[in-house]
Formats: C-alpha cells, sequence, structure tokens
C-alpha cells in the first residue's frame, strides 16, 4: 500500500503524515480536492491506529431533549420551532425526570440533554434541570447544553460565562457536547447562524469550560454553504485551542440533512462523508477521538468510517430528534450488542467507554 500511496497525488501530504508532522491549511485544502480516497483513508486509518490500534468505542447513552423551542430560526435546522408552532414542545422539570426514568435500564450511563434557544425559560431552569436529573440518577453522566446555549444562558442570566458554568458544574453538569459550532467561519455564520453564538464566542465558551476542568466535544456541519477553505480554517482555530489547553475529548464531524429546513439543498454523499471523517483524523492532530455518529452517517457509513480514521461510533443514542426532523434514515436506536456487532465486523475490538473515555467493563 505504501507503494501506491507514493505515487498517489497527495505522495507529499503523505510523507507528513508518516513523519508526524503538522498539516497545514494548504494541505488540507489539497485533501478536499484530491480524487485519491483510498489514499487518504489509509492515512487516516494510519493515524488512527497510532492512537488507538484495534480498539473502537461506543457507549450505552441516551439523548432527551428539554424542550425544542428556539428564537434563532437557523435555516439549515428543522429541530427548532417558535414557540407558537404546533410542534413546539417544553418539558416541566418533573416530566423531564419522569419520562427519562422511563428510558433508562440499569446500564446507561450517560444523558445528552440539548434545546434550543427559549426566548421564556429562566437560566434557573436549566440549573435545577441539571441538579434534579443528578438527584433523581447520581450514576449518570450529564453531558449538557451545547456552547451556544451556554453563551445564551450567560445573556439571559446576567452572569459572566466562566459562573455561568461553575453554577452548572455545581449542579452535577459532567461535559458539553459539541454542537453549535456549525463552521467556525464569520461568513457562515453570518449566513447561516446570525442569531447563536459567534465562532469566537462558541470557542471562548470551551476555553473557560476547559479552564474550570470540564471535558467537551466540538463538531463541524458540512455539506451546505461552506467552503474547503473555511473547513481548513475550523480545524487550525479547533487545533490552537486544543493545543492551549487540552480539554477536547472527541470530534464529530456532522453531515447536513436538508429536509424539512428552510436551506434545503442535497443531502451528503458517501464519500464526502468518509473524506470529512478522514481529514478531520488528520487536521485534527491533537484531538484523541473521531466519532463516526451512527444517526447521521447511518450504521453502514458509520461501520466504514471506522477504517477512515473514526474510533467512536457513539452510543444507543434512543431518541434522537435533531438529524431525524431533518430526514435522517438512521434507526432511533441501537443496541449495545449491535454496536458491538458493527465495531465487530469492521474488524475492530468493541471497547465499551464512559462519557470521559475511560474503558467500562
Ligand atoms: O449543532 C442541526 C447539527 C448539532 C441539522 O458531542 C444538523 O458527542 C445535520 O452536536 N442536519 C447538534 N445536522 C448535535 C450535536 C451532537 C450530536 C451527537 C453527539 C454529540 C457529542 C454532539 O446538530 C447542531 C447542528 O450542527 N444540526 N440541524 C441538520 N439539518
Amino acid at each position: 500500500m505504501e507503494a501506491l500511496i507514493a505515487r498517489s497525488e497527495i505522495a507529499d501530504v503523505a510523507e507528513k503524515v508518516f513523519a508526524d508532522e503538522r498539516l497545514t491549511i494548504e494541505d488540507c485544502i489539497r485533501l478536499y480536492h484530491t480524487r485519491d480516497l483510498l489514499a487518504l483513508g489509509y492515512l487516516a486509518d494510519y493515524v488512527r491506529r497510532k492512537w488507538h490500534s484495534e480498539k473502537a468505542y461506543y457507549v450505552v447513552n441516551v439523548h432527551l431533549n428539554y424542550s425544542n423551542v428556539c428564537y434563532a430560526g437557523c435555516p439549515f435546522c428543522a429541530f427548532g420551532k417558535y414557540p407558537k408552532d404546533p410542534e413546539a414542545f417544553e418539558f416541566s422539570i418533573d416530566e423531564y425526570v419522569e419520562r427519562l426514568g422511563q428510558m433508562l435500564w440499569d446500564d446507561v450511563t450517560e444523558v445528552h440533554i440539548v434545546g434550543g434557544l427559549h426566548p421564556k425559560l429562566p437560566f434557573d431552569y436549566y440549573v435545577n434541570l441539571v441538579r434534579r436529573v443528578k438527584e433523581a440518577f447520581p450514576h449518570l453522566h450529564i453531558k449538557a447544553f451545547t456552547a451556544t446555549e451556554i453563551h445564551f444562558f450567560s445573556k439571559i442570566s446576567g452572569l459572566s460565562v466562566h459562573e455561568v458554568l461553575e453554577r452548572l458544574i455545581e449542579a452535577g453538569l459532567g461535559s458539553l457536547p459539541g454542537g453549535g459550532a456549525e463552521v467556525l467561519s464569520e461568513r457562515v455564520h453570518e449566513l447561516i447562524y446570525p442569531r447563536k453564538a459567534s465562532p469566537k464566542e462558541w470557542l471562548y465558551v470551551h476555553r473557560v469550560a476547559h479552564q474550570l476542568g470540564l471535558k467537551s466535544n466540538a463538531t463541524i456541519l458540512y455539506g451546505h454553504i461552506e467552503t474547503p477553505e473555511e473547513k481548513a480554517i475550523h480545524f487550525e482555530l479547533l487545533r490552537q485551542l486544543q493545543d492551549e489547553t487540552g480539554g477536547f475529548m472527541c470530534f464529530i464531524p456532522l453531515a447536513y440533512h436538508p429536509a424539512n429546513t428552510k436551506l434545503g439543498g442535497k443531502p451528503t454523499t458517501g464519500v464526502q462523508d468518509l473524506r470529512e471523517i478522514a481529514i478531520a483524523r488528520l487536521m485534527l492532530d491533537n484531538f484523541p477521538h473521531i466519532k463516526s455518529y451512527w444517526i447521521s452517517l447511518d450504521t453502514k457509513l458509520a461501520q466504514v468510517a471506522l477504517s477512515f480514521g473514526a474510533d467512536d461510533i457513539d452510543g444507543t443514542v434512543v431518541n434522537e430528534k435533531i438529524f431525524h426532523m431533518a430526514g435522517a434514515e438512521s434507526p432511533m436506536a441501537l443496541t449495545e450488542t449491535e454496536l458491538r456487532r458493527l465495531i465487530t465486523e469492521a474488524g475492530f475490538i468493541p471497547v465499551r467507554r464512559n462519557s470521559l473515555y475511560e474503558p467500562i467493563n
């Protein structure tokens, strides 16, 4: 294979990868244009195996949104609804805890909690939500609120981002999910998520979270109006912050799903999806984990992505709404047995993990 790589149009980038040299923004743009998908995949797999050898991780978790009410109105999103929309919902804290209880079985170790930017709920609602979930289910790790929500809580409460995070941590927050980054570009921000945290604000929340000892994830939403240059800068910004703090655990490329959105457009293709996973693995040389989120890629491609740089396949999930409202045809849940089978059949060793990537027997 290495002889084939030497003849590939990305042979010079390959040399850097084998020499453990950091790729540049220009290298990244080249990788977005190469037709040599197998060479790209081989390089990403090479790096992935250096980090994790044959291991591929999964988590036994559930997702439960507290509300889909959102005033931001981002045109790529089919999940958020204005308050008067017949599909808008919000749970009281009692309802939330009850519903969550119905979804839990003995084995679940994580709940993923996100919502929209709700124009009316006070900051105390979110603190109490975390506190009540932790009191009711002390063994659960609470991965909650994107940096966009944290930034919004700071605006509605008049507290600093630091104070908002301190109060949530005190209530039982365990880590931050990676959503809301979209593409960290001023142009993309202005065009498709102008009412939400800007790239600088999103990065600031993660910086403060890391300073407070909270681990977090990062995402990119690809396949809409963004350019390869913008994605390369997205990686560069994340890589710089990670050099500074070391607080990111995992990066998750999210494929844009256009159904029921104002932005519309076409779904991504398999080649594009594998390219994004592989480039993420090569550019984010200081991120331990790259996730092929099966909800977004569907199970078959998420499995193949394990050979294109991904080492984590996320979890059992249950009750996902953001992608399914935008047309995702992936199942609503997978069992632990199904996750293990996907990983094993792909030639890797399944490792059940907790939310901080510690193996669980
Ligand atoms: O930030 C919204 C994206 C994200 C659409 O940290 C869409 O482990 C595709 O961040 N098509 C939220 N994507 C989901 C998220 C996430 C999911 C799973 C695990 C983790 C983690 C994080 O979903 C949003 C946005 O970028 N999104 N609408 C859409 N139509």
